[in-house]
């Protein structure tokens, strides 16, 4: 694994826990923990269990006795790790979303289907039991035809003008601001729930054009390093409406300027059976509402998700027992580890991650036009 921060700890401690709560048909084995600080990356490996650590990406991808490259960097640097380590015949694993660019997406993508290795992009919250048994109503046709897919990815951590210019925040590190770092979930749960958006329009807005120049310290915190300040080069909130191949009609806010809503990602489904609505703060529930339940007692209602009828949740405790945050990444890299071992094709993989970013383009575009941008798909 590349990298050892916010991320790197969710999938360490995921590669661990799998074999604790599943049956998967390989164990992984921690083998090497890579990042640019010696002291550092070796007291991280220590403290979440890696056998090895390297200093160089390029070595840590020469290795023979490595099968899986997994990449937790910030974003500028997913292209070039991931078609390397393609090349080297490794399967790979990288955080969201997948590139700087479209044309870096198409680069990536094309690598890892020459070089025939198994890939796959973290959306994490598609992994979450409630969200999949959304998933499972809607397949089943419980809401019958979609009209409705209604998504909001509310973060505030940057609301003081003092918190620091992180990566996060600068365009030639992230590729976006709100819309790549949150907004691209929303997108995936939108076309993993819904399907695939025929064409966008969006409004984009930076609260805070210039911030003390400083870098991430852990988690979402962020450390001043310096008294210059520098110019913040993403969005900070970005609103879409989006049409649906299938006719869905689509509006999405993303924000890190929504005062007290700390990580609120949240949708709502309408269909003309029935309603789905879900919020990661509560991610084990699940409200629902039939329109064939008797009127007299019509209403959503919460269901817990933590039954063995729920995706992933009787692999833990009994009903009533709630999981959290990072069992979604638990269920996201068994998944992965499987695909694997089976050679096959996960899913999210790096043809969802070119076509998200081919959406947070078109995003993008619209905005700067103040127009409508069809999404050109090229998924052949
Ligand atoms: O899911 C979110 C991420 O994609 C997390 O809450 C933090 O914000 C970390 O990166 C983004």
């Amino acid at each position: 694994m590349i990298g050892y921060q916010f991320m790197g700890k969710a999938h360490s401690h995921a590669y661990r826990d799998i074999p604790f709560f599943f049956e998967p048909k390989a164990n992984p084995i921690l083998k090497a923990l890579c990042g640019r600080n010696k002291e550092a990356v070796e007291e991280a490996a220590e403290k979440m269990g890696w056998e090895s650590v390297e200093t160089d990406w390029r070595q840590l991808i020469a290795r023979e006795d490595i099968d899986v490259i997994d990449i937790v960097t910030p974003n500028h640097t997913h292209a070039e790790i991931a078609i390397a380590a393609a090349e080297a015949g490794k399967h790979i694993i990288t955080e969201k979303p997948l590139a700087l660019t479209v044309e870096e997406a198409k680069r990536m993508k094309e690598a890892v289907e020459k070089h025939n290795v198994v890939h796959m992009i973290c959306h994490n919250y598609r992994f979450v039991p409630a969200v999949q048994y959304a998933k499972q109503l809607i397949d089943e046709g419980k809401l019958g035809r979609i009209f409705h897919f209604r998504a909001n990815y509310l973060q505030d951590f940057i609301i003081d003008p003092a918190f620091p210019l992180i990566w996060r925040l600068k365009k030639e590190v992230s590729g976006s601001g709100a819309l790549g770092d949150i907004g691209a979930h929303s997108i995936d749960l939108a076309r993993f729930l819904v399907g695939e958006i025929d064409e966008v329009t969006a409004m984009t807005q930076t609260f805070i054009e210039e911030r003390p120049m400083g870098e991430m310290a852990g988690g979402l915190k962020g450390a001043v390093n310096s008294d210059e300040m520098g110019k913040v080069t993403v969005d900070d909130a970005v609103a879409i409406m989006a049409r649906f191949a299938n006719g869905t009609f689509g509006t999405f806010e993303a924000s890190r300027f929504a005062t007290g809503n700390r990580n609120k990602n949240t949708f709502e489904i309408n269909g003309e059976k029935g309603s789905v609505r879900w919020d990661m703060e509560n991610m084990n529930f699940l409200d629902v509402y039939f329109t064939d339940d008797d009127k007299g007692v019509q209403g959503f209602r919460r269901v817990t998700c933590t039954e063995e009828e729920h995706p992933y949740a009787g692999a833990y405790w009994p009903p009533g027992h709630i999981i959290g945050y990072e069992h979604s990444f638990i269920h996201l890299l068994y998944e992965f580890v499987e695909a694997v071992v089976d050679k096959r094709q996960p899913s999210p993989d790096f043809k969802d991650g070119y076509i998200n970013q081919l959406i947070l383009d078109a995003i993008e575009k619209s905005a700067e036009d103040k127009s409508w941008q069809s999404i050109p798909y090229q998924t052949e």
